[in-house]
């Protein structure tokens, strides 16, 4: 059971690393320090999970961390969603799953994470049919040090 969640994890790593890459490159942007990043979540109307993910650009990839409380037991769907509004009671505001992939703007600032009442089974698209929206917070830059 505890797979599923981790391998939803580690895809999630990726999509990420592709996206801090991208914007590591535009020597305007560069910071002193390496690039941080964090969203602040909140629970959706019905949910009492809230919780902090921070993003750290390393050498070999992006590290991922999250400290979540609220949540029920079992695996849960866990993505960079599209929009940074997390301003329906739903989450909806959110959007779909961000894909860097055809995009040039690739950078997850900006965007946002949603926590999903159940398990993402890694198959279906686009939400992995992993349910109901429990959380939601906007991607942020963070203080580098
Ligand atoms: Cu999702």
């Amino acid at each position: 059971m505890m797979n599923s969640f981790r391998a939803s994890f580690i895809a999630l790593i990726f999509l990420l690393a592709a996206g801090f890459s991208a914007q590591s490159q535009t020597p305007a942007e560069k910071p002193s320090g390496p690039l941080k990043a964090v969203a602040v979540l909140h629970p959706t109307a019905g949910s009492k999970l809230s919780g902090t993910v921070t993003f750290t650009e390393e050498a070999d990839g992006v590290k991922v961390r999250a400290e979540i409380t609220g949540l029920t037991p079992g695996n849960h769907g866990f993505h960079v969603h599209e929009f940074g509004d997390c301003s329906a009671a739903d989450a909806s505001s959110a959007g779909a799953h961000f894909n860097p992939t055809p995009n040039d703007e690739r950078s997850v600032i900006g965007r946002s994470v949603v926590v999903h009442a159940k398990a993402d089974d890694l198959k279906s698209q686009p939400a992995g049919d992993s349910g109901a929206r429990v959380a939601c917070g906007v991607i942020g830059r963070a203080k580098s040090q």
